[in-house]
């Protein structure tokens, strides 16, 4: 099959899904062609089956913002045409979905019938793109999409319940690539270079934005640190960076917070990891949860959006109300306060995150494509 993807090429989870949904496919011999304004960061494979077609927004005086849908929708219409490409599956609807509306509009125009396949992720629906500035553009867009699909039940609910749509909604889990995670006593994971042998290390992997509640990432850790030694690793770059440094300064444990910044090499610094911290005040499915227990770490999140979907109550982790930072403590102290315990739940962690392999997950979106190829949806 011929396949182009669009996406937002950066380190945010819909941008990770699109790249790996991509890769695994032109491994499977397909030709993928990523369309995007910038090389996504996750794209570490060479493949004769990958493409990649930059789109480009030139400045101009006049524009205030610029007109980026515009760029986009004549790039997929340039890629369609010259590559023969038979699906476009649009990854985050904002403004992919709306682009390649017009892009398959365009393409009526000339005799191509490319089939459209929408994933929606999250935020697209539940912060931004039920904003009144954007629900009727988003609105239209899904539904007018051949096939709309949503990564967890949660989402699928979520969108039904903010929208009025009247198309079909498919729900594929988001998935992980067990080969990309190391065994944890290889060479690559060199345990001793973060932390000493008595301490905990507690992972935390997101952009840092305010739906994280970052600061009650810090507020967690403080809790357990006072009764299990252990440092906290924070991967990642966003706007509430400098306000939680100051919140590990104010609480006098900097000096145990290792920030490392963005990382396309989660799944290597995850191999160490004791207990990740998932405290979003919502989270559609939470990929950086799944991508933990696929590296064996039990998770401690909210209970609200998808995380129930993946992390399970009392076996691979715990899950507690937004902002009840009390309980999320507890909780982590519990798992972390006896060994025993630890390698059960790191145990468990790993099982759950199996059922979302990727070779059981890569067949829902092959079938959505046969079928829409097929006429049969
Ligand atoms: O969480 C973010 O801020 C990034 C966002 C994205 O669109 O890149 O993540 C969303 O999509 C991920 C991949 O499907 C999901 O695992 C995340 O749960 C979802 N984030 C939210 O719903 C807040």
């Amino acid at each position: 099959m011929k396949i182009g993807i669009v996406c937002y090429p950066t380190f945010g989870g819909s941008g990770v899904v699109a790249t790996e949904l991509g890769m695994a496919l032109a491994q499977r011999g397909h030709q993928v062609y990523f369309i995007t304004y910038k090389q996504p960061v996750r794209l570490d494979f060479l493949s004769a089956n990958i493409h990649f077609h930059e789109v480009f927004v030139e400045e101009y005086p006049l524009f205030h913002f610029q007109p980026y849908e515009l760029a986009l929708s004549s790039k997929i219409v340039e890629v369609v045409r010259l590559h023969n490409l038979e699906i476009l599956h649009v990854h985050y609807a904002i403004p992919h979905a709306y682009a390649a509306y017009m892009a398959k509009q365009m393409l009526k125009e000339i005799g191509i019938d490319i089939k459209v396949v929408t994933t929606l992720h999250g935020t697209d629906i539940t912060l931004v793109g039920s904003h009144p500035n954007y629900k009727t553009a988003v609105e239209f867009s899904i539904n007018n999409s051949d096939v709309v699909t949503t990564v967890s039940e949660s989402l699928r609910k979520d969108t039904l319940r903010l929208f009025n749509i009247t198309k079909h909604i498919d729900v594929i889990h988001n998935f992980i690539d067990f080969e990309k995670y190391p065994e944890i006593h290889s060479e690559e994971c060199q345990r001793h270079t973060i932390a000493n042998e008595n301490e905990r290390i507690i992972t935390h992997v997101s952009n840092l934005r305010p739906v994280k509640r970052v600061a009650d990432v810090i507020t967690i850790f403080y809790k357990i640190q006072k009764e299990i030694p252990s440092r906290l690793l924070l991967v990642g770059e966003g706007p509430d960076r400098e306000n939680i440094e100051h919140q590990a300064k104010e609480l006098g444990i900097l000096d145990k917070v290792l920030f490392l910044g963005n990382s396309n090499e989660v799944n290597k610094l995850l191999c160490y990891s004791d207990l990740f911290l998932l405290p979003s005040e919502t989270e559609s499915f939470g990929l950086a949860a799944l991508e933990a227990m696929a590296a064996r770490t039990p998770v401690i999140s909210t209970n609200s959006g998808g995380l129930p979907e993946v992390n399970i109550q009392g076996v691979t982790g715990f899950l507690s109300n937004v902002g009840d930072t009390d309980d999320m403590a507890k909780n982590g102290i519990y798992i972390l306060e006896d060994l025993n315990r630890l390698q059960e739940f790191k145990q468990n962690a790993l099982q759950q995150a199996k059922k979302f392999g990727i070779e059981n997950v890569l067949p829902s979106y092959m079938a959505v494509y046969k079928g829409i190829l097929n006429n049969c949806c």
